[in-house]
């Protein structure tokens, strides 16, 4: 590489990624084929529009790669094509879910959600994002007794305020949500159901987290946590009289972007390739059963784990307890010291603040792709208890 200094920031990042143990939920480590496509000349072509109807020439690969892409898409989550489409050109996860919003709830109306602190997303209608702007959120509650979704109140809250849209999908909520209740719910209160599996896409995938494809209108994704693929995004629309694949679509483009990131959608397909292999329904099983001997052995050591538990590949840990343990931000710090990387996260009933919050988030995804099993997860574990007792004593 000519840029040295750049070549430097790179080589650097790889020792720093190779040296860490890394528990964050989201991230994952990509094949070289991955890096490849996504590296690749594709990067190069402008291609506004969609297959077989773009602004610019010079399509014959893009339109190949795109609808290669959306195949594969569809294939791995077992849905044909004449009742499900796949946009394969959302940019990220939030923008996915802007659009699906701009797409199907007029402005000014209602999205209900689970607020950030009960671990939702950003893009599920919190005030500071712009989904909380145009539209109004109407919160998801959780019951803080058991730390889960509290349906019967979700069902009440939604016949009441009849939300345009429900979105169900979560950053920090330990637990296998009920499609089939939301369904119920949607139903009564006559609002589109989507499902935002960006965390546990790949867990669906591998059929070790439940599909959502059976009970959604709208099902979003991002490609680069569990399903572990290349930063993008897709949206999946249910193919019905309602045609909301071709308002998603508008949405999309023109809409909100611009041209698809070919390369990037090079990446996806890749990836969407490899989580199609047996090993990889192995791999999803493995990140479910990491997470739960990480969350066990912590229980056992005397931490709260919210919920008491996990289905999932996240553990969500207050290690604040009530003023008995350490601050969020502390623990995260000391250890990111000691070489494992969290992220402090806010817990259901949070009593600080978002920047120095009660809980820390942990997940298997990354270290489960380096091969870690179980009595790994018990090792990482009980670091993760010395350390934090360390700065307790
Ligand atoms: N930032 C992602 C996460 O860590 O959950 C969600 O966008």
């Amino acid at each position: 590489m000519k840029d040295k200094k750049i070549e430097k920031l790179i080589k650097d990042e790889e020792t720093r990624q190779k040296k860490v143990i890394n528990l964050i939920p989201s991230e994952n480590y990509v094949s070289k084929d991955v890096l490849t496509a996504l590296g690749s000349i594709f990067d190069n072509k402008y291609a506004e529009g969609y297959p077989h109807a773009r602004y610019y020439g010079g399509q014959t690969n893009t339109d190949k790669l795109e609808e290669l892409c959306q195949e594969r898409a569809l294939k791995l989550f077992k849905l044909v094509k004449n009742e499900w489409y796949v946009n394969v050109q959302p940019l990220s996860g939030a923008p996915a879910n802007l659009a699906v919003y701009l797409g199907l709830v007029p402005l000014g109306g209602k999205i209900m959600g689970l607020p950030l602190s009960s671990g939702g997303h950003l893009s599920h209608g919190q005030k500071v994002s712009i989904t909380g702007k145009a539209w109004q959120q109407i919160p998801i509650e959780i019951d803080p007794k058991t730390e889960r979704i509290n349906y019967e109140k979700m069902e009440a809250d939604a016949i009441r305020e009849k939300p345009n849209l429900i979105v169900v999908g979560f950053t920090a909520y330990p637990r296998i949500v009920d499609f089939k209740k939301c369904r119920e719910i949607a139903d009564a209160s006559g609002s589109i159901l989507m499902v935002d599996m960006s965390h546990f896409a790949g867990l669906v995938a591998g059929e070790a987290y439940p599909s959502p494809f059976r009970y959604a209108d709208v099902v979003t994704t991002t490609t680069h946590k569990t399903l572990r693929g290349p930063r993008a995004a897709m949206i999946f629309a249910k193919v019905d009289a309602r045609e909301l694949w071709k308002k998603i679509d508008k949405a999309i483009f023109p809409g909100l972007q611009g041209g698809p990131h070919m390369g990037q959608i090079a990446g996806v397909a890749v990836a969407l390739a490899e989580d199609a292999k047996p090993d990889f329904k192995k791999y999803a099983k493995q990140v479910i059963k990491n997470a739960q001997a990480l969350a066990n052995e912590l229980i056992r050591l005397g931490w709260r784990v919210i919920s008491s538990g996990t289905d999932s590949h996240l553990v969500l840990v207050d290690v604040w307890m009530n003023g008995r343990g350490l601050p969020g931000k502390e623990a995260e710090a000391k250890l990111e010291k000691a070489g494992i990387i969290c992220n402090k996260n806010t817990i259901p009933g949070e009593t600080r603040s978002p920047f120095d919050p009660s809980g820390i988030r942990m997940g298997s995804p990354a270290e489960t792709t380096r091969g870690k099993k179980e009595k790994d997860f018990i090792q990482i574990a009980r670091k993760i208890d010395s350390i934090l007792r360390k700065k307790q004593g």
